[in-house]
């Protein structure tokens, strides 16, 4: 059995856990974060190393979304893991958070529809189960933030080719030192844009039916669980939020069925996004305990949990594990100050969230070396 602990009555927050093939110290999960820092090649940029092992008390670090090929690109700056240049680049930051004894997987994407000719070769249309744009934009440099462009869909001939990406990215993870893979199947992006019916109006194999739809996600958990063990592969939904453009007529039943056929892959954990992605997490109503029923294994939650929500959802049971975004970008050692219960820091000027250097990304205090006035109280973290 992959999942060698699985949530208990007498679980709490900071509790280890054996996620699959994936040792956790504890129960609080660092999410996986865009910061558009990458350098040249889209390698992760110089101060990657130092600003995950900052946070290498986190139960498990969830890298950011990196591309598993250079048509998967859809925002400047972001890293790949496709090349030599970027395996070796990877390498220093999972070397340097293994040195701390953290634990480290990477979120691998395509963006699909959510991307800009001038980030695709010989500026082509970027890719999309159908040729529908996305009401939403995305950073090139030089422009500033500008409308997506218009997709073109992918021709079934392709397919495998996008599913040899996936599979191939994962490979070179482990080869960069990464504990595991986790699959980006939200926020509108590829993965997510087959699944949903606002999205794709294939007719073939890949569309129409809920089936078809969730056909490609099943796929490319497939090949990459072949490729690196499914106990170190995980898989991150968001079934009703809004980010990317992206909606479906029947959430539900559709997510049910995602479930559905991902649990019998094996994985590592599942990471469901709750509401919308950093905003309300009652935009519509949704019965996780549903989808959760569906799923004998790892369970992770997502999206706006505080210190008391996130201590009651592995208590009650409800989760085996939590992730933070906002509060891991502020706090390198959220681990700490949740165990004790300490004052959070707050946020830097959002103009450090994508971009930039080591302001806002490697200048956040720890505990230690700031008196207690500075701090502020973070009200939630994504
Ligand atoms: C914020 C900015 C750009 C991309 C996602 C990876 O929504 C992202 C992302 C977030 O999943």
């Amino acid at each position: 059995m992959n999942k060698s602990v699985s949530a208990s009555s007498a679980s709490t927050l900071f509790d280890p856990l054996s996620a699959g093939a994936l040792t956790l110290a504890n129960r609080i999960v660092m999410a996986p974060l865009t910061r558009n820092r990458a350098g040249a090649g889209l390698v992760p940029g110089p101060f990657a190393a130092e600003y995950y092992s900052q946070r290498a008390t986190a139960g498990l670090i969830i890298a950011e979304a990196t591309q598993i090929s250079a048509q998967a690109q859809g925002y400047a700056d972001t890293p790949g893991c496709y090349t030599d240049e970027q395996v070796a680049g990877w390498k220093k930051v999972t070397d340097a958070v293994h040195g701390k004894g953290g634990t480290i997987v990477v979120q691998l994407w395509h963006t699909g529809r959510v991307s800009h000719t001038s980030f695709q070769q010989d500026g082509a249309e970027p890719v999309a189960p159908s040729a529908i744009r996305a009401n939403t934009k995305t950073f090139v440099a030089g422009q500033g933030f500008v409308d997506v462009s218009m997709p073109r869909a992918l021709d079934l001939a392709e397919i495998p080719g996008i599913i040899a990406d996936f599979r191939y990215a994962s490979k070179r993870a482990i080869e960069a030192g990464f504990d595991g893979v986790e699959l980006h199947g939200e926020h509108g992006y590829l993965l997510d844009a087959f699944l949903r019916d606002g999205t794709n109006h294939r007719t073939d194999r890949y569309g129409g039916s809920v089936e078809n739809r969730t056909r490609l996600l099943t796929e490319v958990t497939a090949a990459c669980a072949a490729e690196i063990g499914a106990d170190r592969l995980g898989v991150r939904i968001s079934p009703v939020s809004t980010a990317g453009d992206c909606k479906d007529s029947q959430p539900q039943a559709l997510f049910n069925r995602v479930v559905d056929d991902l649990a019998p892959i094996g994985l590592a954990y599942l990471h469901v996004v709750e509401g919308d992605t950093g905003g309300a997490r009652d935009n519509l109503t949704f019965d996780y305990a549903a989808l959760r029923a569906r799923f004998d294994g790892v369970w992770m939650v997502n999206n706006g949990y505080t210190r008391q929500m996130a201590m009651d959802a592995v208590s009650h049971g409800r989760a085996d594990l939590v992730s933070f975004g906002r509060l891991f970008m502020a706090n390198p050692d959220l681990v700490r100050r949740l165990t004790e219960s300490a004052p959070l820091n707050a946020l830097m000027a959002p103009d450090t969230f994508y971009g930039g250097g080591a302001h806002g990304y490697t200048d956040y205090p720890f505990l230690d070396l700031i008196s207690a006035d500075a701090l502020t109280v973070a009200p939630i973290g994504v």
